[in-house]
């Protein structure tokens, strides 16, 4: 009516909006509505009419501006009250996987991780089914799980602990080299040191007809290995020693240091115990062990080691026994079935 009153009858509203006066005094004032008008005549003309906000559209602003506020809170107070639920979820789905992961004996330090893993691809959505959340792990084991192709390198070696297996492991490999793959094979022994160790090599030797050499200094090794040059596989066993037998173990090493490059496989017992484990991974760095292979995984029900014994090495696992029965009781290590027998799946 203003602008009319103003401006004439023919005057044309063009734009209107709310506005607040300028200074400290304007904060606390009512809010003016700001109209540029415009008189349709042939001297056009442009014009600012200011005034307070009419009742109704103040009362209209006020309700709109409620409605907002009301809608944020809502959202608050739906939020504080789902947030201890999440919470229950959260906690109740990760301490099903620590206890799985506990049961395994993976060691704290690692189910710390992968449980914090977890909680990453979680995003705070606990609403996921405790299968999902396995998936999730299953995705973080499969990062830390190393494995290698089969095909392996010519001369493999075999070190580790005493009674592990390492000469029976080499037996089956032996056996499944030429029987499956139809390769040339040759066993070199530098066990010369316990009473029977000979006899048990000479025995697969005989029984698969493969050819033995028996070293006794680093200089027979070099040669029976140069001997064996046109084998496609050369299969090395090694005196079992003490962990705790620094020396032993050196000794052992200078056999290995001249030897062309080997796949030298640490050979670890699925009933060792985790401190233990670590134990051999570091006193028996001197002999250069590149890859793991786990025995006797039918002696224990538990599965942590293989995650350890990652953990302890950065070396992948190759293979994994599980029986005395040569040819047969072996297999690769597969990333799949390791994380079946860790999340408790097999
Ligand atoms: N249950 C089970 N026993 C195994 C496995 N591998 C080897 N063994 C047994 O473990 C014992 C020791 O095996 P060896 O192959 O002689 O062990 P080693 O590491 O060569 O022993 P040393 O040469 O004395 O250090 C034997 O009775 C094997 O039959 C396995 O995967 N599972
Ligand atoms: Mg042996």
């Amino acid at each position: 009516m203003r602008v009319k009153d103003e401006l004439g009858p023919d005057a044309v509203i063009l734009e209107s909006r709310r506005v607040r006066m300028k200074g400290l005094r304007g904060f606390f004032a009512p809010l003016r509505m700001e109209i540029t008008a415009a008189v349709d005549n042939n001297n056009s003309s442009r014009s600012h009419v200011s005034g307070t906000l009419p009742q109704p559209e103040l009362e209209k602003g006020i309700r709109e501006e409620l409605s907002d506020l009301r809608k944020i809170l809502m959202r608050l107070v739906q939020r504080e009250e789902k947030t201890p639920e999440l919470n229950r979820q959260e906690h109740e789905l990760l301490k099903y996987w620590r206890l799985q992961l506990e049961q395994q004996e993976v060691m704290p330090e690692l189910i710390a991780e992968l449980l914090e893993e977890i909680k990453e691809y979680l995003q705070g959505e606990a609403s996921f089914p405790r299968e999902v959340a396995g998936l999730f792990l299953r995705r973080s084991l499969r990062k830390r799980l190393k494995t290698v192709p089969e095909k392996g390198a010519q001369v493999q070696v075999f070190v580790g602990p005493t009674g592990v297996g390492k000469t029976t492991t080499l037996a089956k490999l032996a056996a499944r080299y030429a029987l499956y793959q139809g390769e040339n094979v040759g066993i070199v022994t530098i066990d010369h040191y316990r009473i029977g160790a000979l006899e048990q090599l000479r025995t697969y030797s005989e029984i698969t007809g493969l050819p033995l050499e028996v070293v006794m200094t680093p200089r027979d090794l070099r040669k029976a290995v140069e001997k064996f040059s046109r084998c496609q596989r050369v299969l090395i066993d090694t005196a079992g020693r003490s962990t705790l037998n620094i020396s032993h173990i050196r000794e052992l090493a200078g056999y290995l240091q001249n030897l062309p490059p080997a796949e030298i496989f640490l050979v670890i017992s699925a009933t060792t115990k985790t401190r233990d484990l670590k134990l051999i991974a570091e006193n028996f760095r001197s002999m250069n062990y590149n890859r793991l292979i786990f025995t006797k995984l039918d002696e224990t029900s538990t599965y942590g080691f293989l995650l350890n014994g990652i953990h302890f090495t950065s070396l992948p696992i190759v293979y994994m026994t599980m029986g005395q029965s040569v040819p047969d009781d072996i297999c690769l290590a597969d990333v799949d079935k390791i994380a079946d027998l860790l999340l408790g799946e097999e």
